[in-house]
């Protein structure tokens, strides 16, 4: 099977950089994105994320006239759909957050009128097991005289697979062609077109299952990280209190040939690790006790780091006694949900900034080396400073995301202050 155009849904940090590979390997690609701004963007030729060596591969794929964005689906010969797959809302809390797949579902209903015997149709989204099932029952019923995997098997007219994206932020172009795939068909036949679909550009092995289990696997993935993570959290909490340094403890434990404990930090951000080991507990609550209990240990630790902040200035102004709250000054260092990047979506160091801003009487300082300007968003009480600034002005010092920058800072500058360092950078300085 040769598939000449392929069709994205969803342009964001999976679908582009996606839709700009195929294109860099020869494929039209026809791009579609509800969002005006990113269409007309990309067909600049230009990119409206932030991923490194994306935007050259997108300038040439659109020049080459191989890539352009469209608001509406067209024919294609096999469409990938890699839309978000968030959270419904709450109702009450403590609630288990449950996925909203209305966004699969409106993907299934825009590709429908444009699908024909013989396209191939693949989720990417990250998705609760069943979603893939889910979402051929969908294009079944706006497609009643095309025949699907469920009811004709290997003798259906539109072939369906689950392939879901396992690429790091930061990494994607790279991750993108070496990382393997896991390709779930709902047929074998489904595998079998899938996988010569992304041998196009992966260079990693495509590993057949069925959609069930590869909707599964993402989902065990980022678990599994949350998991540790949260051994990695309990770990720093627990060695607080016992007064033993947890950076030092983990780097002797990891000495051992088979032990590889991850690093705690100020709690777990961005959009899958947080979110996607809550779909396995929705499914599974009655099971799925370890996962759901990583959750909230991940999820608490903002608030114990809250509460540090809040020790710290008790104690800041028991010293010196001629202060007030007014006086103090505290600094944040890093705002992004993880080192190196300047994504601020879901990111603990980002809300604990806030909840400080919004809690201390005096001046909050933010350092974030990655961004220019603070959002409009943010709490009108914080100020951008760089590093040095911080460390002169603030009496509380408070280390949020290890950013390489922060690595190199001159720690004879720190004596003095008070130090509250949630990823063990000072202590390691
Ligand atoms: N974190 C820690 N301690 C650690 C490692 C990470 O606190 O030792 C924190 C980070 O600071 C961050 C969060 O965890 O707040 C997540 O960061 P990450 O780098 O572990 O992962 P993501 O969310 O950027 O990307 C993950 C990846 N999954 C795995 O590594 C299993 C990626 O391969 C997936 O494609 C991506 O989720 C996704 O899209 O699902």
């Amino acid at each position: 099977m040769s598939f000449e155009t392929i069709s994205v849904i969803g342009l964001g940090y999976i679908g582009l950089p996606t839709a700009a590979m195929f294109a860099a390997y020869g494929k039209n690609v026809i791009g579609v994105d509800v969002n005006q701004h990113a269409v007309d963007t990309i067909n600049r030729g230009e990119i409206h994320i932030v991923e490194p060596d994306l935007d050259a591969i997108v300038h040439k794929a659109v020049s080459d006239g191989k890539l352009k964005a469209v608001l509406t689906p067209e024919a294609a010969d096999a469409f990938l759909i890699a839309v978000p797959t968030p959270f419904l809302p709450i109702v009450n809390e403590g609630d288990i957050p449950q996925p909203d797949l209305k966004y699969i579902q409106s993907a299934a209903k825009a590709i429908a009128p444009v699908l024909k015997k013989g396209d191939l149709v693949i989720l990417e989204s990250t998705s609760p097991v069943g979603a893939t099932e889910k979402m051929a029952d969908w294009l079944a019923e706006y497609r009643t005289d095309l025949t699907f995997p469920k009811t004709n098997g290997e003798e259906s007219d539109i072939r369906i697979a689950h392939c879901p994206e396992r690429v790091l932020p930061g990494h994607v172009v790279k991750e993108l062609v070496e990382n393997d795939r896991v390709i779930g068909g709902l047929t074998n036949k489904c595998s079998e077109q899938a996988t010569d679909l992304y041998k196009t550009f992966v260079q990693g092995d495509c590993v057949v299952t069925n959609a069930r289990t590869a909707e599964m696997a993402k989902l065990t993935e980022n678990s599994c990280r949350d998991v540790q993570i949260a051994f990695a959290n309990e770990l720093s909490i627990i060695c607080d209190k016992l007064d033993i340094d947890v950076w030092e403890l983990i780097s002797l434990a990891n000495r051992h040939p088979r032990i590889n404990i991850l690093q705690p930090g100020p709690g777990v951000g961005g959009h899958c690790i947080a979110v996607d080991p809550w779909f396995i507990v929705a499914k599974t609550p009655e099971q799925a006790r370890l996962i759901h209990t990583a959750r909230k240990v991940n999820d608490s630790k903002p608030l114990w780091v809250m509460n540090k902040v809040k020790v710290a200035i008790a104690e800041y102004l028991i010293a010196n006694p001629k202060k007030t709250a007014k006086d103090i000054t505290i600094a944040c260092f890093g705002l992004a949900f993880k080192p190196d990047i300047d994504d601020l979506r879901e990111s603990p160091a980002l809300n604990i900034t806030q909840a400080i801003a919004t809690m201390n009487a005096g001046i909050t300082l933010v350092v974030e080396p990655n961004i220019v300007n603070l959002p409009d968003s943010l709490n009108k009480r914080l100020t951008l400073v760089p590093s040095e600034v911080a460390i002169s002005d603030a009496d509380i010092l408070l280390m949020l995301v290890d950013h390489k920058e922060f690595k190199q800072l001159n720690k004879v500058l720190l004596n003095n202050k008070v130090i509250i360092d949630t990823k063990g950078l000072w202590s390691k300085l």
